[in-house]
């Protein structure tokens, strides 16, 4: 396969864990420019320095919240000073925060998601476009779910933030048309990250048994469809991928094998 990302400057949001993690751990192995944020600095840490030995081109960190303006804001200007350019930017900071029906929800919960599943994409956006625009052929991968296409009990908050997110992503597609930027939205299904601890407020036997007797996506399978979708050549967009483990067909229907 052919390497158009060598040399290029990449930003993952939510590169602490999970999809973000392995998505910076296989553009380092493509020796790509990386530009990490999340909370979690140490984590950062950890992860940059696992691309540098992978054979990233350079790893930097700063702490950031795609829930916080003036965050995202200082994010995007220390990457305008590290960087002065990006070429791939993947919007993937956020999760999922309780299981309730709506007759349950809690305000903080539904407030945490659509602060930074929805409204994270668009300040992040906002904010590195301009280090985008000048050089056309550019990529945006926003992480969407199976939850914004298909909606589930105990999770009308979750999903429709994600549905947000597949708006979010066709808007700037029809925006950024002429400008040879691209869009994009991967849409995966489960996917065994820290996505269930904190769904489940840090209950990990309630996580382990979310994926009990099934093979889920892992975050490695999910990255590489990023990276892959990154890695096309300018001329081509690739606008959706959706993608689930064999053994889920629908978010409610997965065939669990008894261990
Ligand atoms: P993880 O919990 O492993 O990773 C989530 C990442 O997002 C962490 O790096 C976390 O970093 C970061 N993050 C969360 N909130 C914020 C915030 N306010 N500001 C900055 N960073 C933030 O889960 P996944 O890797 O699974 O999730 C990544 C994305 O994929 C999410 O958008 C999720 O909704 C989506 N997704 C997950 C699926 C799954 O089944 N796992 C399936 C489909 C989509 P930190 O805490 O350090 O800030
Ligand atoms: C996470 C996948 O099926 O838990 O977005 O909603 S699911």
């Amino acid at each position: 396969m052919s390497n158009r990302l060598k040399g290029k400057w990449a930003l993952v949001t939510g590169a602490s864990s999970g999809f973000g993690a392995e998505t910076a751990r296989q553009l380092a192995d493509m020796g790509v420019n990386l530009l990490l944020g999340a909370r979690r600095e140490d984590r950062l840490g950890q992860v940059a320095a696992e691309c540098l030995e992978r054979g990233a081109a350079s790893a930097h960190i700063h702490k950031m919240d795609v829930t916080r303006t003036a965050s995202v804001n200082a994010f995007a200007d220390w990457a305008k000073a590290t960087a002065g350019r990006v070429d791939v930017l993947v919007n993937n900071a956020g999760g999922a925060h309780g299981v309730e029906r709506v007759e349950d929800g809690r305000d903080d919960d539904w407030e945490a998601m659509f602060q930074s599943n929805a409204l994270g994409i668009l300040r992040v956006t906002r904010a590195v476009l301009p280090l985008m625009k000048p050089q056309p052929g550019g990529i945006i991968l926003n992480i969407g779910s199976i939850a914004g296409r298909v909606a589930y009990e105990g999770g009308s908050a979750y999903c429709a933030s994600k549905a947000a997110e597949r708006s979010i992503t066709k808007s700037l597609r029809l925006e950024l048309n002429g400008t040879g930027l691209r869009v994009g939205t991967i849409d995966p299904g489960m996917a065994e990250t820290e996505f269930s601890v904190v769904r489940l407020k840090g209950d990990q036997a309630k996580a382990d048994a979310v994926y009990r007797g099934v093979e889920p996506l892992s975050a490695g399978d999910v990255a590489e469809a990023i990276v892959w979708a990154a890695n096309r050549p300018a001329h081509v967009c690739v606008d959706e991928i959706l993608m689930m483990c064999t053994a889920q067909a629908a978010p409610y229907k997965v065939h669990r094998v008894e261990e």
